[in-house]
């Protein structure tokens, strides 16, 4: 059985947030572990947001492909998208997974 490869996943958030307390939770849940980016304390991601996203909005869930930062907002969405990828067995490439 394949497990989870440590920090394929990056989320930004803030800890006192609903909808990304519901994406951590089904992290969790998965077995899925996330590198936690609050964005109330770290400027420079906040601003990375509003330049890709043109917005702050979190949660945001962040993964490399190719070596360039890919970024999926929607809690719902990046929810879908964990479950997917455990449901294709944890591949160590998430980049082909449909993002919504
Ligand atoms: N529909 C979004 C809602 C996310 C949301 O409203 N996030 C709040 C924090 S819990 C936020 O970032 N508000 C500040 C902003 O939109 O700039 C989702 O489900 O992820």
């Amino acid at each position: 059985m394949s497990s989870p490869p440590e920090r394929v996943f990056r989320l930004y958030q803030w800890n006192n947030c609903s909808y990304c307390y519901r994406v951590r939770s089904a992290a969790e849940r998965l077995g899925i572990a996330l590198e936690l980016i609050d964005t109330t304390r770290n400027v420079e991601a906040e601003r990375r947001l509003i330049t890709k996203l043109g917005r702050a909005t979190v949660p945001v869930l962040s993964f490399d492909c190719a070596g360039e930062e890919q970024l999926l907002p929607e809690s719902a969405d990046i929810i879908r998208f964990l479950e997917r990828y455990v449901g294709a067995g944890f591949p160590a490439d998430p980049c082909s997974l449909p993002r919504r």
